[in-house]
């Protein structure tokens, strides 16, 4: 029984010395300490010995497991001193190294716009209100008063999804859910993603953006309207922008006008930026359609309002000459860029 003591002492401290990591090291533990270890296993058997030997092999037993304990917390400092060296030569920076440059992207130039003009609206009052780009034909037609026969539901004009669902070519449908929902006052705009079925090239795109403006309450007339548009033009154009109006003729405004700038190039001579006209339209506007109203739960008896429509594709080109509505969809980074 000794020499089994001794051989496990010789054996357990080889081991532990050649042991490399604390995961190897404690299944070493287990095999010469635990409870169903070697040592214990030897222990089990002193019943057998004499009342001489017993006190003997126990003294041995007791300094082997000293020895093995005292090896075991020897080796488990170094080895935990080896794998604290080993994580921090792993995660050594160099802070000296150059740093990975960094991608920041920038606001495409309609949002750019549109960010500007929406300021403008929150300004003086207005809430900015959106919804679905996929719409019923009753918002986008019937309920602005656009007759089952009007040249703009054509097929040419509206992309169909069914006889009954559209995308939306304006976003008036966004106005109209708001009069059913609110009661006036109302002063909202609705900027926004429209579609038009018409065939891509420099000026067209079956994809564009338009802002559109809603005011209804008691007593609002066409000097609201004119006094709105026209501050509107000068907090986004110039103190000194000068505008007109002129008589024009929409389904969902009664009456209804077409409101001018006079060209910031030639102010109002005519040159090539407003196409020799001296004044360049910029948006349609109109009292609301007491139809229109009524469709929308609201009185015409009582209240009146005015809206307006204007595109922004066509504002942000000439505010960058840009000559291709293309170039905004295109996504191309040296075009983005350099806004
Ligand atoms: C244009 C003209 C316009 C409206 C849009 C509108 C909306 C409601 C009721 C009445 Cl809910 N009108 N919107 C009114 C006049 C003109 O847009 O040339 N857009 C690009």
């Amino acid at each position: 029984m000794k020499q089994a003591l001794e051989q496990i002492k010789t054996a357990a401290v080889e081991a532990l010395e050649k042991c490399d990591n604390l995961k190897a090291l404690e299944e070493l533990k287990v095999k010469y300490l635990g409870k169903k270890g070697e040592l214990t296993a030897i222990l089990k058997q002193m019943g057998k010995l004499s009342a001489e030997e017993r006190p003997v092999i126990g003294q041995l037993a007791n300094e082997v497991r000293s020895t093995i304990e005292e090896e075991v917390k020897t080796r488990t400092a170094a080895l935990k001193e080896k794998e604290l060296e080993e994580q921090l030569a792993a995660e050594k920076i160099d802070v000296t190294m150059p740093g990975k440059k960094f991608q920041v992207g920038k606001k495409h130039p309609l949002t750019l716009v549109m960010d500007e003009i929406k300021e403008i609206f929150l300004g003086m009052g207005f809430d900015v209100v959106d919804g679905p780009e996929v719409e019923l034909d009753y918002y986008n037609f019937e309920a602005l008063n656009i007759p089952k026969n009007h040249p703009a539901r054509d097929t040419q004009d509206t992309f169909y999804i069914n006889d009954n669902v559209v995308m939306r070519t304006q976003t008036s449908p966004v106005q109209v859910r708001t009069m059913e929902k609110r009661k006036p006052p109302i002063r909202i705009i609705s900027p926004g993603r429209v579609y038009r079925s018409d065939a891509l090239d420099a000026t067209h795109s079956p994809v564009f953006h338009q802002i559109e403006g809603l005011v209804v309450d008691k007593g609002i007339t066409m000097s609201d309207l004119k006094g709105t548009l026209e501050m509107f033009v000068k907090s986004l154009y110039g103190e000194d922008s000068v505008v007109r109006f002129r008589p024009h003729h929409f389904p969902f405004t009664e009456p209804s006008a077409e409101m001018d700038v006079m060209c910031f190039n030639c102010h109002g001579e005519g040159c090539r930026i407003c196409k020799g006209e001296g004044w360049i339209e910029i948006l349609g506007a109109g009292m609301v359609h007491p139809k229109v109203l009524q469709n929308c739960g609201i009185d015409p008896e009582e209240y009146s309002g005015f809206a307006f429509g204007m595109g922004l594709e066509r504002v942000v080109m000439r505010r960058f000459a840009i000559d291709d509505i293309r170039m905004f969809f295109e996504n191309d980074q040296r075009f983005l860029d350099q806004f």
